[in-house]
């Protein structure tokens, strides 16, 4: 069929509402922006255990320590369900990992950053996992049905992990002055990454027009950007500590908060593979892949076994 009619005839599915499943006809374009988000998300997770990793043997209490597996172990099961997603369009898990390992994939900028206090934990819950919610709720309405159902499983999730974050900051901001003064220093170090979570302005944005006529994101990067720092600020009130930006404030007529300016020039450095952690943090992807080669080889030669037991019982 004239390749005209059949990029027709998927816009008009897309814009009705319907989902594109697995073996529908896809623009290869639209294919290969979906592998591209949908393993970058993927990596973002597993990688994004890693900062949390750090702490669990230092967890103040058991209560703590048990919560902190409990969301690491989420974040695998995050990467494995996204791998699956990318799987679904024809794309090889073993190629992604291979670029997250050689480090030409990209993975989201805030995992570069490093972990230096308890207090960092509870931000990232709060803040990381804040942000990570308002894209992906939005995700769950984007057109290409296996990551849209990947990503309501995953918000379910994220939201308890918002949830243990912010109240690991309440604790710390009504305890003692120094626990207090903890939690402000790492507001004050993850409040503009996690900003740059959502990614360029719209204007700066290659990739946002086609993605937004796909409906595979249904809100812009500013949007969505915009949406957290209205979240934000009321949670940090309640805490007691001071967003570091001499520039929020409530703009009536905009009925939003405006906010000072991200530094972008931070942003690419840190996408570029020159953030504080981005060489530790691919180091421990490959050294992870390499201890784990015995455990993939086993299962392989397992699953072998297993089916010549079950020709030869045949
Ligand atoms: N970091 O044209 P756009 C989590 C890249 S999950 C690194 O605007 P797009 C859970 C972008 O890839 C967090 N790179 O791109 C958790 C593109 O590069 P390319 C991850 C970034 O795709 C919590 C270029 O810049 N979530 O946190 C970033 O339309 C706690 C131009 O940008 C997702 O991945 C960045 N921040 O929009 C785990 C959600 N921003 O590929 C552990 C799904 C942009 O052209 C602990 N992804 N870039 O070379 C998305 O919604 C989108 O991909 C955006 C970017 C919104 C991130």
């Amino acid at each position: 069929m004239d390749i005209g009619i059949l990029e027709k005839g998927f816009q008009q599915h897309v814009d009705a509402e319907k989902k594109i499943e697995a073996k529908d006809w896809m623009p290869e374009k639209y294919r290969n922006t979906l592998i591209r988000q949908i393993s970058q998300h993927a990596h973002s997770e597993v990688v994004g255990m890693l900062p949390e990793a750090n702490w669990i043997t230092r967890a103040p209490s058991l209560r703590r320590k048990v919560a902190l597996l409990a969301k690491v172990q989420d974040e695998a099961g995050h990467g494995l369900y996204l791998y699956s997603a990318a799987e679904t369009l024809g794309a090889e898990r073993a190629d992604l990992v291979e670029a997250l390992n050689d480090g030409s994939a990209k993975y989201s900028s805030i995992f570069n950053y490093p972990t230096l206090t308890w207090a960092d934990i509870g931000a990232i819950g709060w803040l990381v996992d804040g942000a990570a919610i308002i894209n992906q709720v939005m995700l769950q309405r984007t057109s290409y049905g296996p990551y849209s159902r990947a990503m309501i499983r995953i918000c379910k999730e994220e939201s308890f992990h918002q949830r243990q974050g912010y109240e690991m900051m309440l604790t710390l901001c009504n305890g003692s002055p120094e626990q207090k003064a903890m939690a402000q220093d790492a507001l004050n170090r993850w409040w503009w990454p996690s900003l740059m979570m959502f990614g360029p302005t719209d204007k700066d944005s290659p990739n946002s027009a086609l993605s937004m006529k796909w409906k595979i994101k249904r809100k812009s990067n500013d949007e969505l950007r915009q949406d957290f720092v209205d979240n934000s600020v009321p949670q940090a009130k309640i805490l007691g500590i001071t967003i570091p930006d001499p520039d929020l404030k409530w703009n009536e007529e905009r009925g939003h908060y405006d906010f000072g300016t991200i530094d972008w020039e931070e942003f690419y450095n840190v996408i570029k593979g020159n953030g504080p952690c981005n060489r530790q943090r691919v180091e421990a992807r490959k050294t992870a892949w390499e201890k784990g080669r015995w455990v993939r080889d086993a299962a392989v030669a397992y699953a072998d076994k297993k089916k010549n037991k079950e020709k030869d019982a045949a």
